[in-house]
């Protein structure tokens, strides 16, 4: 029922990829082309992508680029608790970072690039939305590499329950959690690394004490420091137009983009590729060790 591409197969170092980013993040058409920059980023960092979603009864580690795009607005957002349902009533199904992470463990995968992790929503307990992605994240032996979470939650709240969790938050040159767009003014991270090659030795440790999931922050290159208003206005547009659920992060994202006039979905793009190249070379650290 898991099909993995032979090239994955044989690889030895190996970068899982999310498909809902690719679905449900960008405008029409441009998430296909942010997946296959994603995928080549990780290959110029030496290692091989896998990207992960349900397709025609199958959950496939390795989509072809045709498969690919297939992923438009019109694919069913896949969680953990969703694969079996996606596999069973033959959906087209995005992972996300959660959902990308259960395949991972079930397929030996030990790392992942996205743009941003899933947390604890802003106004906690109202509504009590909890990504999935943190509780898959504690359970499962990878290292995801991220510009930290998502920009539209409380990050203080997502870091303390990552503590709670047992999920080391590394900052990649940084001491503080990247804020997806901005670089500076999270909270601290757990520790600092300063190489793709630290990251990859402290992650095999983690794993040999029997440790699950590591969060590894990178800063995008360009971040951009005057975001937050509009996301606080996008927050509140999709209050008043009783957006819910799975529903806000497209709503809120396609508001940025809309009306930063484009900065936001460029910076989105660039941080997911330089994510992806990273952990591109801490895999292939990784496995130059083993
Ligand atoms: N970050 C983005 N765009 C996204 C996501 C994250 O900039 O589309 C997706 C990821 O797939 C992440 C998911 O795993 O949102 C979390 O969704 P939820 O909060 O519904 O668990
Ligand atoms: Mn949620």
């Amino acid at each position: 029922m898991i099909r993995i591409a032979d090239e994955v197969r044989e690889a030895t170092a190996v970068v899982a990829l999310e498909t809902t980013l690719i679905a449900h993040g960008f405008p029409p058409g441009e998430g296909v082309e942010v997946g296959l920059e994603s995928e080549r980023q990780v290959r110029a960092g030496g290692a091989t992508p896998a990207t992960i979603g349900v397709l025609d009864g199958e959950i496939v580690v390795g989509l072809t680029e045709d498969e690919l795009a297939r992923f438009d607005a019109s694919a069913r957002k896949i969680g953990p608790r969703d694969l079996a349902v996606a596999v069973e009533q033959r959906a087209v199904g995005a992972t996300t970072v959660g959902g990308t992470l259960a395949v991972a463990r079930a397929a030996g995968i030990s790392f992942m690039a996205t743009g941003g992790l899933g947390g604890v929503h802003r106004g906690f307990p109202d509504p009590p939305d909890v990504s999935a992605d943190l509780g898959q994240l504690a359970k499962t032996p990878a290292l995801v590499v991220s510009a930290g979470v998502k920009s539209l939650l409380d990050v203080p709240a997502t870091a303390e329950l990552l503590e709670t969790l047992g999920v080391p938050v590394l900052g990649f040159r940084t001491d503080t959690m990247p804020l997806f767009y901005a670089a500076a003014g999270g909270p601290p991270v757990s520790a600092r690394v300063e190489s793709a090659e630290e990251a990859a030795r402290v992650a095999r440790t983690h794993w040999q004490i029997g440790g699950g999931g590591l969060l590894l922050g990178r800063p995008p290159d360009e971040p951009l420091d005057d975001i937050e208003p509009l996301i606080e206005a996008a927050l509140r547009a999709a209050h008043d137009e009783d957006v819910h659920g799975q529903a806000v992060t497209p709503f809120v994202l396609s508001y940025l983009h809309r009306e930063s006039g484009g900065r936001t979905q460029r910076a989105n793009k660039d941080l997911v590729a330089q994510n992806a190249r990273l952990a591109g070379e801490i895999a292939t650290s990784s496995s130059a060790r083993s």
